[in-house]
């Protein structure tokens, strides 16, 4: 299409729009949608432009914004006015983010009120509220396999709790984000049943077969993700009498986005969303949206294409409102979520870093940094207005998903190296960490890793010795993986009881509706009896949360720390230590020096090796984390095992 003949199309779309639509006030609306609608146009053309119903489609598609525009608040809509004023305003080193479990965090929605006070003495400002929408008991894979995607989890609450809960976050400033989980729906989900009863237009919404040549042919490009517990990528249905692709677990099915009325019903899914108040929506398994025989079935073009169009019509509703892609996947293919080919983010302007999530841990078990350069060093640059999610843990497993090539690069033999790191996080190598081995893959021998930030940092065996040098090197370990997640350029998210020293819980092998998924021994609900340790001096509680709740409030001052693609990674020749220098970009003389110990024995730190970056090996430092200026000798500073540093020259 020629960019002169979009206005003309335009207004022949907008002359269909269904009367009552017509009639509001739609002003800012009909701004942004001409600003966006060529763009809009050949999205939805190239994905769906052979159709014969197109230009009905195209309707639909703008009425379906333009029904989102109506139902939006007018508070909603001066924060877009402002956000689009200030876009980047996501980049500030002011945010730091939680994940968690409404449930295993507070007793349900309403109970989440009463927790504000714990966001604030912590210093978190944007909370993610894992999904609470409603699913079938026992079947819900954590909240991810939804059967109604407008109404809430009766165990939690219901829309008037939300409703409460998301005017308290703003009165708080605390960001509310919230899931869509796009690529698939529960085989409960009213879609699915009609599809079950024999009606073809919801058959049309998920990817199904009558026998298995076509599945057969789609099995051979893609692995699985759940090997032990739901084999193959299809599930049959005996209703239907048809395979039904299903990626995940057998009950969560695979909607098709070659239709566009799945395109449609999810778009109005976002806005719905939007419109109750969310700053941000998490974009689950995004990776996974576009399904091509032959392939993997991951990272496919015209994934991108589905997200680039939903965020241009985001855009033109709830401009205001971010996207975080979920894509755990190879480090080459994660920044292209950002939006490929663009130079400003135009996908979704944060994505999960789990490249280096996972790099992190392999410092942990070989206790030197080397593949974590390595790794931080392939990390493609993200785009301008973009930013990435830095984590330590989350609800899911760990995978060591890295690149073959780093690991090579570093000297280790690519299978085996993982095969150390499984067994290093589950205990066997020696007794430090106590992590659960995940999906082991009989044919590969590949693995993840579950288990809680404490737990795998070796806190859980280290209180079971009682003693008190290893107890001080888990919680060592804990504040130096968060210290890079803090620093690093980002928005840091924490996990639920993190930053309290949550062990792992094993009860969850009680309930066989979770026994077989090892995840949960991480999803387990805070004890907040115990959590009041954290105001105990001495305390595990106390000196983890303390720590955090420091290093939280001193990111927030640090304007080096906001992310502006301004971060050097140093070399170092110590390959123990993690370096790199973290600058404002406005204010190039306004630096700070990053170092992390990842040994469990004290190492220097030799100033003069990095005078080539514009280090001052004469200068006179200060740890801007614990304000304590470290001692110099000889021009080397010394570091605790486990510690780090904030340098500061003045
Ligand atoms: C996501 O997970 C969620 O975070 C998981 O909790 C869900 O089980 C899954 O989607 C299905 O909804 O898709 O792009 O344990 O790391 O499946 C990555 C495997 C995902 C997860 C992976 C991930």
């Amino acid at each position: 299409m020629y960019e002169q003949i979009s206005h003309s199309l335009l207004n022949s779309i907008l002359d269909e729009l269904r009367p009552e639509i017509k009639r509001q006030n739609l002003r800012h609306f009909y701004t942004r949608l001409g600003a966006n609608f060529y763009a809009i146009h050949s999205l939805f053309s190239t994905l769906y432009g052979d159709r014969d119903d197109f230009q009905a489609q195209m309707v639909r598609l703008v009425e379906t914004m333009a029904e989102g525009y109506i139902y939006r608040s007018e508070e909603s809509e001066r924060l877009d006015m402002s956000r689009e004023q200030d876009h980047n305003w996501f980049l500030s080193q002011k945010w730091v983010g939680m994940a968690l479990y409404t449930n295993g965090f507070a007793e349900n929605l309403a109970d989440l009120a009463n927790k504000i006070g714990y966001f604030q003495e912590l210093g978190v400002n944007m909370v993610h509220i894992m999904p609470i929408l409603k699913c079938p008991i026992g079947k819900s894979d954590g909240g991810y396999a939804i059967s109604n995607f407008r109404e809430i989890d009766g165990r939690v609450g219901d829309l008037n709790d939300f409703q409460k809960i998301s005017e308290q976050f703003r009165k708080n400033d605390i960001l509310l984000v919230l899931d869509i989980v796009l690529n698939h729906t529960s085989d409960e989900h009213e879609w699915a049943l009609k599809a079950k009863a024999g009606d073809p237009h919801y058959q049309n919404y998920y990817l199904t077969f009558e026998d298995r040549s076509v599945p057969d042919v789609f099995e051979q490009g893609m692995p699985e993700v759940f090997p032990e517990t739901d084999p193959g990528n299809f599930t049959w249905n005996e209703e239907m009498g048809r395979w039904v692709m299903t990626v995940f677990h057998d009950y969560q099915w695979d909607l098709d986005y070659r239709n566009p009325d799945v395109f449609i019903e999810i778009l109005a899914i976002v806005l719905f969303w939007a419109n109750q108040g969310v700053d941000v929506l998490r974009l689950d398994a995004v990776a996974f949206l576009w399904k091509k025989m032959g392939s993997t079935c991951q990272n496919e073009r015209k994934a991108h294409l589905i997200l680039q169009l939903l965020k241009d019509c985001c855009q033109v509703t709830a401009p205001g409102v971010l996207f975080i892609a979920e894509a755990i996947v190879a480090p080459g293919e994660l920044a292209k979520y950002f939006g490929e080919d663009a130079i400003v983010a135009k996908e979704c302007e944060i994505a999960y870093n789990a490249t280096l999530m996972a790099l992190l841990w392999d410092g942990i078990a070989t206790k030197n940094t080397k593949l974590l350069r390595e790794g931080i060093k392939s990390l493609p640059s993200k785009l301008d207005r973009a930013t990435w999610l830095t984590y330590v843990r989350c609800h899911d497993d760990i995978g060591f998903g890295f690149d073959d090539r780093d690991i090579s690069a570093v000297g280790y033999e690519p299978h085996s190296h993982r095969m150390f790191l499984i067994d290093y996080f589950s205990g066997k190598y020696d007794d430090t960490s106590r992590g659960l081995v995940f999906m082991r893959n009989e044919f590969t021998g590949d693995a993840r890793i579950c288990g809680s930030l404490a737990s795998l940092a070796g806190l859980e065996s280290a209180l079971e010795s009682g003693d008190q040098a290893r107890i001080d090197r888990a919680i060592s370990k804990i504040l130096l993986l968060n210290s890079v997640i803090m620093s690093f350029g980002g928005i840091p998210l924490l996990y639920n009881g993190d930053a309290l020293g949550l062990l792992n819980d094993y009860s969850y092998s009680g309930d066989p509706s979770k026994a077989n998924d090892s995840r949960w021994v991480h999803r387990s609900k805070i004890d907040w009896e115990k959590a009041a340790l954290r105001h105990q001096r001495g305390s595990v509680e106390c000196r983890i949360f303390t720590a955090m709740k420091r290093m939280i409030s001193i990111r927030k001052e640090i304007s080096a720390f906001a992310d502006f693609n301004n971060r050097e990674l140093l070399h170092s020749d110590n390959e123990h230590l993690l370096c790199y220098l973290r600058f404002n970009p406005l204010r190039t003389s306004d630096k700070v020096f990053v170092v992390a110990n990842f040994d469990d024995h004290p190492q220097r730190l030799e100033l003069e090796s990095y005078s080539r970056y514009g280090i001052n090996p004469r200068g006179n430092y200060v740890d801007l984390f614990s304000g304590v200026r470290p001692s110099q000798y000889e021009g080397c500073i010394a570091l605790q095992g486990g510690q780090f540093y904030w340098l500061s020259e003045n």
